[in-house]
C-alpha cells in the first residue's frame, strides 16, 4: 500500500500536494502514477493528520480535501483506493466515489462510523490506537501490550459483526506508533504471528515512524532502509498489507522474499 498524504501539514511530502488550501490534483495524480509504476497494489489516501499532537479537523474540511482526490484518481487510475478516515460522512462519500477500502485508525469507534461502513459494504482496516493523536504519546501504559491490543481488536471484530459487517471484510492492524513506546512497538512486532493466527488479513504501518528513528537514531528523511527491513520482516511473519512511503524499495525486498519462498 502506497501512502498518498493529502494533509497540508504532512512533513513527508513537504506540502507538494497542496496549493492555496486545496489539494493540487495534477501533482497528486503524478505521485500516484509513480507509486503505481514502483509496484503499489493499493493507495491509501488520507486527509486528517494523525501525527502525534495533531488536532482534528471537521467532516466538511476532510470531505473537501479527500473527495476530489478519490474522484480524480478513480476516474484516471486502475488501482484500488483505500481512504484513511474515521468520519462517517467521509466513509459514505468515499464509497459513493468508488473507494475500495476504509482504513480507520479509530477502528470505527466514532459515532456513526460503524453504521456508515456497514452501509458502504467496503472492506475495513481496524487499527488499534490508545487515546487520540493529541495525547496518545503521553506516557502510554498497558496491562499487557500484546494481549490488550489483541483483545481490543477482537472486541472491534464483534462490534462490526453485530453492525452487519462480515468478518470476511475485516483487516486487523496493531497500530504501530499510536499510543505506544518503543518497547510496546517492539513487543507487538515480535507478536505479529499472534495477530496473523486467527486468519484475518493483517496490515502494518511502520514506514519512517519514530520507532525506526529510535532504533537507528536517524531523522525521518533517513529511515527508508530501516523501513524496508521492517516491512520484509513483517511480510515474513505473514502480514498481508504493508503501508509504505518508499514503494519501489519495499517491492524489491518483497520480490526477493517471494522468490525464496517459492
Ligand atoms: C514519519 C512517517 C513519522 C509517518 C510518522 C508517520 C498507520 C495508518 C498511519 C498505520 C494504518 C504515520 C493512516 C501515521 N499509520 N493506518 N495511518 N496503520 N492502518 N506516521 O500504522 O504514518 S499515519
Amino acid at each position: 500500500m502506497g501512502i498518498l498524504n493529502i494533509t497540508p501539514d504532512s512533513f513527508s511530502d513537504g506540502g507538494q500536494l497542496y496549493r492555496d488550501g486545496l489539494p493540487n490534483l495534477d501533482n497528486i495524480l503524478f505521485l500516484a502514477e509513480s507509486l503505481i509504476k514502483e509496484g503499489a497494489d493499493l493507495l491509501d489516501i488520507g486527509g486528517e493528520s494523525t501525527r502525534p499532537g495533531a488536532g482534528s479537523i471537521t467532516a466538511s474540511e476532510e470531505i473537501e480535501r479527500v473527495l476530489p482526490v478519490v474522484s480524480a484518481l478513480t476516474a484516471r487510475l486502475n488501482i484500488p483506493l483505500s481512504v484513511d478516515t474515521s468520519c462517517p460522512e467521509v466513509i459514505e462519500a468515499a464509497a459513493a466515489e468508488g473507494a475500495a477500502m476504509i482504513n480507520d485508525v479509530r477502528a470505527l469507534r466514532r459515532p456513526g462510523a460503524i453504521e456508515a461502513a456497514a452501509k458502504s459494504q467496503l472492506p475495513v482496516v481496524l487499527m488499534h490506537m490508545l487515546g487520540e493523536p493529541q495525547n496518545m504519546q503521553q506516557a502510554p501504559a498497558y496491562n499487557d501490550i500484546v494481549n490488550d491490543v489483541l483483545a481490543f481488536l477482537s472486541d472491534r471484530i464483534i462490534a462490526c459483526e453485530l453492525a452487519g459487517i462480515s468478518r470476511s471484510k475485516l483487516v486487523l492492524d496493531p497500530g504501530f506508533g499510536f499510543g505506544k513506546t518503543l518497547d510496546h512497538n517492539l513487543s507487538l512486532f515480535r507478536a505479529l504471528p499472534k495477530f496473523v493466527a486467527p486468519g484475518l488479513p493483517v496490515m502494518v504501518g511502520l514506514s519512517r515512524k519514530r520507532m525506526i528513528g529510535d532504533m537507528l537514531n536517524k531523522p525521518v528523511a533517513e529511515r527508508d532502509t530501516g523501513s524496508v527491513a521492517m516491512a520484509l520482516l513483517a511480510a515474513q511473519q505473514g502480514v498481508s498489507i504493508i503501508r509504505v512511503h518508499n514503494v519501489g524499495g519495499t517491492v524489491d525486498a518483497l520480490k526477493v522474499l517471494t522468490a525464496i519462498n517459492r
